[in-house]
This record gives structure tokens, sequence and C-alpha cells, in this order.
């Protein structure tokens, strides 16, 4: 592994604890191309539409840039890297005031950035960390903490197992490979129930956050072994696509196999109010008005706090029927 590589791999996973990018320090701008009276513009680079999160997501970027009266140029990355890099090289070349975008993996993005640093042109990480040593090329990572996600997922299974001796034997359907809610949600989930022994992941495989591969993933999963207690789905998709093969294999999902996903779009809580999903961690998409918030200051050439985590919760059975009703996505 190429040396620089090795360093930001070790880089991330000392920091993975706290989630790449995590670190708290004030960050100080050079300023961006933009402030003043005329209009700021943004160029926003986004990973697909493979979900409801990620749909979510877009529209609440794409309404705040309109209520915020911030010129937008969005650009789709179809779920591929290299999409999203000739996206930023766009952006640098139209000379936007602030670009923005969700990595849809965490590497390969120091050369871009420093495209981008040298037009001298500021950088907002939305949703999704990088990994990188450098941490000059971007201000600021506006989304939530995916390891306190992981964490809070393997939490419920070590409360709702306390006591038992027997194993309990789990399947990991994880997102996208190399993507920072798939690493960090492994790892914080890894480490909530590593002290006990009788919590065992058997079988982990990317389901690329899409109902397809959930389903894919689990009907492999259901061929490879007898018996299977608890699914840990990366995200709700992937855990709805469980449930179809679940049912496909006359099983009855929520009760003879438990099921913890994590988004809380509309879809995964209408499965959690209908008994088929067990536990369900909000990964909070709606990041528009407070990344309209950090355009304008970083446009301003005003300080921008290294890290803003989005604040979320979690649902059981009971809290999911109770917020439906006015659930905004
Ligand atoms: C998490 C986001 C993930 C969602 C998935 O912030 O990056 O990507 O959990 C989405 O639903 O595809
Ligand atoms: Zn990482």
């Amino acid at each position: 592994m190429r040396r620089a590589g090795l360093v930001a791999l070790v880089a991330c996973s000392l920091a993975v604890t706290a989630g790449c990018g995590d670190k708290a320090e004030e960050k100080t701008d050079t300023g961006g191309q933009g402030g003043g009276t005329e209009q700021v513009s943004l160029g926003f680079s986004q990973v697909g539409s493979e979900s409801s999160w990620r749909v979510a997501n877009t529209k609440s970027v794409q309404d705040s840039a309109v209520s915020a009266g911030i010129a937008l140029d969005f650009q789709d990355g179809k779920q591929q890297q290299e999409n999203q890099i000739t996206a930023i090289r766009g952006f640098v070349q139209k000379k936007v005031d602030v670009i923005a975008f969700s990595p849809i993996v965490e590497s390969g993005w120091d050369a871009v950035l420093q495209e981008a640093k040298d037009a001298k042109i500021p950088v907002i990480l939305t949703d999704r960390a990088i990994d990188t040593t450098d941490t000059s090329l971007y201000r600021t990572l506006l989304g939530s903490d995916f390891v306190a996600e992981g964490r809070k997922a393997g939490q419920w299974l070590v409360d709702r197992y306390r006591g038992r001796q027997d194993d309990i034997k789990i399947v990991q359907i994880e997102g996208t490979t190399g993507s920072a809610p798939a690493n960090h949600r492994r790892v914080g989930f890894t480490e909530a129930i590593e002290s006990y022994p009788h919590l065992k992941v058997i079988d982990s495989k990317d389901g690329e956050f899409t109902r397809e591969g959930g389903e894919r993933v689990m009907k492999t999963f259901l061929a490879k072994h007898k018996d299977i207690d608890v699914v840990y789905a990366h995200n709700d998709e992937e855990g709805l696509g469980a449930i179809d093969a679940l049912e496909a294999a006359g099983k009855k999902p929520g009760e003879d196999v438990l099921i913890i996903t994590v988004d809380a779009s509309r879809g995964g809580l209408e499965a959690l109010a209908a008994g088929k999903l067990n536990f369900v961690v909000e990964c909070n998409p709606l990041l528009g008005p407070q990344l309209m918030d950090l355009v304008k200051k970083a446009a301003a050439g005003e300080t921008l706090p290294t890290r803003v985590v989005t604040d979320e919760t979690v649902f059981d059975q009971a809290k999911a029927k109770e917020v439906l009703p006015t659930r905004q996505y």
C-alpha cells in the first residue's frame, strides 16, 4: 500500500472512534470568492439517488438554496466517484464561490480538493467524511456521527439480550464499501457488542444502501446460514430488502429474525410500526438549512467550526407510530 495511503488509513483508523474529520478545533478561513451583496454561488455534488434518505437530502439542499437566495449548481454523481471529481473540477472552472459535496467514498479526493484550494474556493463536506491527512482541504464536515449511530444499534442489542448466554447469530448488511457511513457504522456497532461474546457477527456483506442490494445479500445469508437471529442493516432500504428476502423464505421479519436499521425514513418507520423492523436509528438528511448558513459564512470569509454534528434520535415501534403522521421524509 502506497505510504500516503497507509498514512491516510492509519489517520482514519486513529480518528475513526470519533469518526473521520470529527476534530473540533476552530479553523480560520482565508476567505471565499463571494460575500458582499452579489448572489453567492454554490456548486454541490451529490452521491446519487440510491435511497429515500438521499432523495430527502437532495430536496433539503435544493429547497434551502432557493430560500437562502443562493445560486445552486447541483450535479448528481450517479454513484460514481469519477462523476463527482468531474463535477468539482467544473465548479472550479466556473469559479463558484463555495463547493459542497457528499463524498461517495472516503478516499481519493486530495488531488481535486487541492485544485479547489489553489483556486481559493472553500469546500464544505456534507453528510459523509473523507480520509485525508490534509484537513486544510475542507473547511468543515456537516453531518451525522456514524460511529455513534452504530453504537446506538449495538447498544439496543446488548440491552435486548441482557442476561442471555446462548449465542446470538448476527448478520450485517453493510453500506457502500469504502463509504464513511459503512465504515463508521460497522466500527460503532462492533465497539458496542465486543465485550459480549455471545453476540456474534457471523457474516457481513455490502448491500450498496439499496433495497435490491439488501434483498440479494439477505438471500445469500439465508442460503449460507442455518439459523440467523438478528440482521443489522446500515440503512432502511437494505432492511426493507431483508424483509423481502425473509418473507420469500416463509419467515416472519421482526419476529423469527430481529432487524435493526439506520436512517428512520418514512419507509423504515412504517415497517417498524408494522413490527417488521425492531429498532431504527435516525440519520437526519435535512441538512439544507445548516449547509446554506455555512455556505454564506464561507463565502464571506468567516471562520467555520470544523465539525457540525446533526441532531438525531432513535425509534422503537411505539415512537414510530407516534411520529409517522407528521414525519417530513
Ligand atoms: C448517511 C448517508 C447514507 C444513508 C443512506 O448520512 O450517507 O447514504 O444512511 C444513503 O440511506 O444512501
Ligand atoms: Zn473513516
